[in-house]
């Protein structure tokens, strides 16, 4: 049997060698090593064998079938090599030439500065939560001291969704600012909290280019003990101070909110004229930010918050605004347009 398997060896070896395409080598491979191959068949057959014969027998066929399968496969590499060079001799092909390019997306102008807002606070041991948008009209509204009666149900006229209930609270709106996770955080984990909520709000409202139907906002709010307005002057000059890599100035104005008690409007100085007045600032030197306060006792209530042993302050602003004002966008509906020849230059 050993002289069977080295005849076979040879001849395998030379027909693997003369093989002239892929086809005849695969054919010739199926002659051999195949599952009906003549090797296969021969390697069945040890187990027929006298004892002291089946180890050395054995041993020999599986080397020359590792052997064998080699030769094959590095003929197989040399004629594919060679196919495919036959195969690109005819054709006008430059393998120098580069290829097609390729086209990669990038991050949204509002993602990115959402991104640097949340990693600065988040340095500042502030946690980020989440909202949904259609929300109840109890966290939009009453929960935050605005009950349905009150003049400043006026201030945000939002979208009102017809067919659908919360199973707790009722009726059922678009969002028309990032407020409402304020109660929902504090049911959710008590005090102290530390939060920011960036995300996508909603008003009824004509459009112009300022104002958007959708808009991104970014709350913050921070309850502990002790907590007054100069912790948020502080943190909102940090803030400030590090998305802009500039030092700015923040100032406070009485604002009315009816969730906040004292409520504040919150200006910067504008970082174009550096406080002297320009076009953006018009002319008065700051900016307008946003609005802040000292989160209101009836918001703390329908927390679950003891606001006899905490107090805290919250504020909101525009995220689409804050944009606009870093890269000096001139009408906020670009930003969610889709022109991709807008979006391109971010
Ligand atoms: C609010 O939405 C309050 N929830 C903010 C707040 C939070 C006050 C916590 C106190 C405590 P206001 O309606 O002013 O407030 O909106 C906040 C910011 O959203 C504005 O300063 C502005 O930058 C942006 N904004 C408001 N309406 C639009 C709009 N239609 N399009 C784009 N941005 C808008």
């Amino acid at each position: 049997m050993e002289k069977q398997i080295n005849e076979l060896k040879d001849a395998c070896l030379s027909a693997v060698k003369q093989a002239k395409n892929v086809h005849e080598l695969q054919e010739i491979e199926v002659k051999y090593l195949g599952r009906k191959g003549e090797l296969t068949i021969i390697l069945r057959g040890v187990k027929d064998l006298p004892d002291d014969q089946k180890p050395v027998i054995g041993k020999l066929g599986n080397i020359v079938k590792t052997e064998l399968e080699n030769a094959v496969a590095n003929q197989k590499t040399k004629l594919q090599a060679k196919e495919l060079e036959e195969s690109l001799k005819d054709e006008d092909f430059d393998i120098t030439a580069p290829g097609p390019e390729i086209r990669v997306g990038h991050i949204h102008p509002l993602s990115q500065t959402q991104y640097e807002v949340e990693k600065i606070f988040n340095s500042m041991g502030f946690m980020i939560m989440d909202g949904p948008e259609a929300e109840s009209e109890y966290y939009n509204f009453e929960g935050l001291n605005i009950p349905s009666w009150h003049p400043a149900r006026d201030m945000q006229d939002t979208f009102f969704i017809k067919n659908k209930r919360d199973k707790k609270h009722g009726k059922m709106v678009l969002r028309t600012h990032t407020s409402p996770v304020q109660v929902r955080t504090m049911e959710k984990y008590g005090a102290p909290l530390r939060i920011i909520v960036p995300g996508q709000v909603f008003r009824n409202e004509a459009t112009d280019a300022s104002h958007d139907a959708a808009f991104d906002q970014i709350e913050g709010f921070m309850i502990d003990k002790d907590i007054s307005l100069s912790h948020l002057k502080g943190v909102l000059k940090e803030f400030l101070t590090r998305l802009f890599g500039k030092e700015v100035v923040v100032r406070f104005r009485p604002g009315y909110f009816p969730f906040v008690e004292p409520g504040l409007e919150v200006d910067f100085s504008c970082l174009i004229c550096e406080g002297k007045g320009c076009r953006v600032c018009k002319k008065t030197g700051w900016v307008e930010f946003m609005g802040a306060g000292m989160i209101h006792e009836n918001v703390l209530k329908a927390g679950g918050i003891d606001s006899k042993k905490w107090q805290g302050w919250a504020f909101g602003f525009g995220l689409t605004r804050l944009v606009m004002m870093r890269h000096g966008i001139d009408d906020i509906r670009h930003l969610r347009s889709g022109d991709l020849r807008f979006i391109n230059q971010f």
